[in-house]
């Protein structure tokens, strides 16, 4: 089933749900920056949402460099931000 495209003021009532996340590339997507107290504390966060993402079939645009992991939610399929990201956005946050 297609994941259809939300306006922006359909976006942004979402972001106002979630922690710390921000509108990037021109609104068509959100990110995050998580900070860890070390390396293994980050792997075990990006396990824990490679789970969530499998789970979604819904999956970051991440980077890690020792204890800060970014990650950036966007929907290829609708070449923007759908509902799927504020979805796994949400489950990200309660990860904390
Ligand atoms: N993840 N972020 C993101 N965006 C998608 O459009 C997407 C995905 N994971 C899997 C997925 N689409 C599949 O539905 C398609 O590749 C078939």
């Amino acid at each position: 089933m297609g994941v259809s495209k939300l306006d922006r003021s359909e976006a942004e009532q979402r972001l106002a749900k979630l922690d710390d996340w921000e509108f990037s590339r021109d609104g068509d997507a959100i990110k995050r920056e998580f900070k860890f107290d070390d390396f293994v504390a980050a792997w075990g966060f990006m396990s824990r949402v490679a789970i969530l993402a499998e789970k979604q079939d819904h999956h970051p645009e991440w980077s890690n460099v020792y204890n800060t992991v970014e990650i950036e939610l966007t929907t290829h399929d609708a070449d923007g931000l759908s509902e799927r990201d504020f979805t796994l956005a949400g489950d990200i946050d309660a990860l904390r």
